[in-house]
């Protein structure tokens, strides 16, 4: 909201239907109603809220619908829906009219609804979610028929399916002049710092000549800094603050759109930070400086809410972050709510900003995955359609997060097949997009432990190795003597390509509270046994330079006989209590920074 621009969130209780079938008429739904509704909360996953596991297994469409009204005062104004993101496919109607569609569950969308509505008046809001996953998908995934003619779900990744109205929705208004898009970048010394802009306006804007002015104004004194104009510009800062990890430190660059007889039509404020990301070597270097990630691969995943973001469960796991002295994380397996981002933007907590590309792996048949073999670069797996998808969300997450300081590097998939042959064919055209739609930051991928380096046939075309390993975990299972020797042979050979390695996942489920003399698998002594092996590993050579544990929490997966109730790899449990690994890596990030290069929250330092 800003001087021009209003909103109100339409999160709440809504209406809600099962399509059984999913096959009931759209025009007669969206115009009279939802066939014996119930009621459901808005913004959270459907799955958990319901206590039938029809509901809660139902493959295909739900129904979601409430009336909307209109403020009085909204006239003469562009009315639009933006949703946070709807898991995994929405549809969207207003009193009958179908206004949009949107393919993908974790981006934000919206759509121009000022023809449908009408100030002051109500109207019936119907959204359509489907759930489905196929390879046109990312996801990745297939609906499968059983015999008795039940559908499920099937999916080559890890996390439970969730869907839903995951984040809040809102209807917002604005002038039909107005700013459509911004893209910022900087360069800094010591002593200034060069804003670039590139300000793109609504068509009616530019078909006005609307005048483009630009305040940049320090958030932390509220002064403005410097002044400019126009749609392709820059301006020079004095003395400015370096967005710096643990820190924060964050400008806003707030336009004004003006017409040629000085009537300002629209106000838009776009935060951003002065900072750096370079690789160079081994080094991952943040404003020149050495940096070592601490901390975790992360879930969206609470118990009732699902993937449904929360502010208080949002601002506990950031509490304990910085409680156990996690300077960063990474956004596994997708993109997160941009409540949780702008969190990390203004407390300076570096992000590994993952696509939710997971599952395109077919190799790693049987376990918890549920492969029914083949290659995974085939038709019907993961082809040209699972690439198109791909290419729309890279683009979407770079388009949503391209102006966060906080976002270090982009991840543009998790274990992929990566050892099979046509893996190159897939990604190459992947990482040129990166780069193209973002020249600024690294590109990654994490790495699976089943394409190690001589087999792996990607990685050259990536800044950095991510890698995910189970050494004494699902390989060496228990002999934790085995794992750390083929760990850091393993780790031997990475190094010699002379990139930064940052471990993306190391981890060994634990049953919180039980315990055992031995080092006995499934205890908390034999998960901080298997860190501290971890942690030998990491400190042994010099390009290692970060370590995020999997998982911050205990999560829930779909059901596979390795899972008892979800994934226990969490340092804490899913209602975020510590286990034993809590307080050794508290230990570790904490109180043994010469071990650590680089950066630590300087609220920890004034704890320890
Ligand atoms: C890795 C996946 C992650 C899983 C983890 C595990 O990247 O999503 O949860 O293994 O099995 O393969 O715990």
């Amino acid at each position: 909201m800003t001087a021009t621009r209003d909103s109100r969130s339409l999160d709440g209780i809504w209406h809600f239907a099962v399509d059984w079938n999913n096959d009931l008429d759209p025009a007669e739904l969206t115009t009279s109603g939802l066939p014996h509704p119930v009621e459901i909360a808005v913004p959270a996953s459907v799955n958990d809220q319901f206590a039938d596991s029809e509901t809660r297994d139902h493959v295909g469409y739900w129904w979601y619908q409430r009336r909307v009204r209109v403020p009085k005062t909204w006239k003469d104004q562009e009315t639009a829906l933006h949703f946070g993101s709807a898991t995994h496919h929405a549809a969207v109607w207003i009193n009958g009219k179908h206004v949009g569609s949107f393919k993908g569950g974790y981006l934000p969308f919206e759509f121009d609804v000022t023809d449908h509505v009408t100030a002051g008046e109500e109207f019936l809001l119907t959204v359509r979610v489907d759930n489905r996953l196929d390879n046109s998908c990312i996801p990745p995934g297939e609906v499968k028929v059983l015999p008795d003619g039940r559908r499920v779900q099937g999916y080559l990744h890890d996390l439970y399916n969730y869907t839903g109205l995951h984040r809040s929705v809102n209807l917002v208004t604005r002038s039909p002049r107005h700013v459509d898009d911004v893209t910022i970048s900087t360069t800094h010394d010591e002593n200034s710092a060069t804003v670039n802009w590139r300000i793109e306006l609504s068509e009616p804007a530019v078909a006005a000549g609307d005048e483009i002015r630009v305040s940049i104004v320090d958030q932390h004194t509220g002064e403005a800094v410097a002044e400019g104009r126009g749609a392709d510009s820059s301006v020079v800062i004095d003395n400015p603050v370096v967005w710096t990890p643990g820190v924060g430190g964050l400008y806003d660059l707030v336009i004004t759109v003006v017409s040629n007889d000085g009537e300002v039509l629209d106000e838009y404020a776009q935060h951003f930070g002065v900072r750096t990301v370079e690789i160079r070597g081994t080094d991952f270097l943040i404003n020149g400086e050495p940096f070592y990630f601490t901390g975790f691969g992360m879930h969206e995943d609470h118990n009732t809410l699902g993937k449904g973001h929360s502010n208080p469960h949002m601002v506990q796991d950031f509490e304990l972050l910085n409680w156990i002295g996690a300077n960063s994380l990474r956004t596994s397996h997708y993109p997160y709510s941009e409540e949780f981002m702008d969190y990390c933007d203004r407390n300076g907590i570096v992000v590994l900003d993952e696509t939710p590309a997971v599952g395109l792996n077919w190799s790693m048949a049987g376990g918890i995955l549920d492969s029914d073999g083949g290659e995974t670069f085939e038709d019907g797996h993961v082809d040209a359609s699972t690439q198109a998808q791909h290419r729309r969300e890279i683009e979407g997450l770079i388009s949503r997060d391209k102006n966060r300081p906080a976002v270090v590097m982009w991840v543009i998939a998790n274990e992929p097949d990566s050892a099979a042959d046509r893996a190159r064919g897939y990604f190459e055209p992947l990482v040129d997009l990166t780069r193209d739609c973002d020249p600024s930051r690294p590109v990654g991928y994490a790495n699976v432990m089943f394409a190690p380096p001589h087999e792996d046939k990607i990685n050259d075309l990536f800044d950095a190795i991510l890698l995910n390993r189970y050494f004494g975990w699902y390989l060496m299972s228990g002999d934790l003597t085995t794992a750390e020797h083929a760990m850091r042979a393993e780790l031997d050979e990475w190094a010699g390509n002379g990139k930064p390695v940052i471990y993306t996942e190391f981890g060994a489920d634990t049953v919180a509270g039980l315990h055992s003399v031995y080092d006995t698998a499934f205890t908390e002594d034999f998960q901080v046994a298997y860190l501290e092996m971890c942690a030998r590993v990491f400190d042994s050579s010099e390009a290692v330079v970060g370590e995020q544990m999997w998982n911050f929490a205990d999560f829930q997966t779909k059901f596979g006989y390795a899972r008892v109730d979800g994934n226990k790899k969490g340092a804490f449990t899913r209602d975020r209590r510590p286990k034993a690994a809590a307080r050794y890596l508290q230990k570790r990030w904490t109180t043994k920074p010469e071990a650590l290069r680089g950066q630590r929250n300087p609220r920890l330092r004034d704890h320890t």
